[in-house]
């Protein structure tokens, strides 16, 4: 017997609350054998990001072909590939496994607001790895940077999805998070489908920045689509998941809130 694989290829997060430590934790949430290929180092904790250190392109490419020789995984995210070495080793890895469904978080910036992968990196993966995903999941800033196009309402995120997607994604989710009002918006755009997929959920107040929120939404859609679920599906679950995770949200120091990945919602996997 095997359980299905999910893997990340991401950025380390000593504090547990992002990056390749939270996706693992999303992974075991949903059922699957978590699989993790780190692609940056941070120093951090819950008040903010001190250092980052890359992990050079050909050590990623190495780790990745180590594993996938052995162990392929049913669906992949991206999340800090902190050199464009290391998107790079991720497209030429990625070139002979057409098929193997792809989540890209475009991220750039921590939810505390520091840069963690530089614009080298930045520029490479909007042109490697979005023409290949099957979606991509960028916030109102991240959307900005891949399309030109400024995120202030809903009108501008489904303007940008269709951007992406006319980019070569299959689908783009434009998270409204970033955008000011009292719920929060996501927007789902697919290849050959006109009209998009608007999921509005309540803005959860918290007394301090939630840290992970979107690592989490990627991880959860990339371990839905692994367990089997169509991406519509996928992509709606992981949206309540992360709802229910950051109502369940905890301290974990004395900064930035950490989420309860451990919650159950309805339609996920058993
Ligand atoms: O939340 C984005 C993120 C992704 N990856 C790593 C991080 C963070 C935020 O801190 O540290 C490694």
């Amino acid at each position: 017997m095997s359980r299905t694989r999910a893997l990340t290829i991401a950025g380390s997060d000593p504090s547990g609350g992002a990056g390749l430590q939270a996706d693992l934790a999303v992974f075991a949430a949903f059922g699957c054998h978590g699989m993790a290929v780190v692609a940056g180092l941070t120093a951090q904790n819950s008040h903010d990001v001190r250092a980052t250190h890359p992990v050079p392109g050909d050590f990623v490419a190495l780790q990745l072909e180590t594993l996938l020789a052995d162990s392929p995984p049913g669906a992949v995210k991206t999340g800090m590939l902190a050199s464009s070495g290391a998107v790079e080793a991720v497209a030429d890895v990625w070139r002979s496994r057409i098929g193997v469904p792809l989540v890209v978080d475009p991220l750039i910036h921590t939810g505390g607001g520091t840069q963690i992968v530089d614009a080298a990196a930045a520029r490479a993966v909007a042109a490697l790895l979005v023409p290949n995903a099957t979606i991509v999941t960028p916030n109102a800033h991240e959307a900005a940077a891949l399309t030109g196009i400024e995120v202030c309402d809903v009108a501008g995120a489904i303007a940008a999805a269709r951007r992406i997607v006319s980019l070569g994604a299959y689908a783009a989710l434009v998270k409204g998070g970033h955008v000011p009002g009292s719920s929060v918006v996501d927007v789902l755009v697919e290849r050959g489908r006109d009209e998009p997929l608007i999921f509005e959920r309540a803005r959860i107040a918290t007394a301090r920045r939630i840290h992970g929120t979107g690592c989490a939404l990627s991880a959860a859609i990339t371990a839905g689509i692994a367990r089997g679920l169509e991406l519509r599906p996928a992509v709606e679950v992981a949206g309540r998941y992360v709802h229910a995770a950051i109502r369940g949200a905890c301290a974990a120091g004395e900064g930035a809130l950490v989420l309860d990945f451990a919650v159950r919602v309805d339609g996920m996997p058993a």
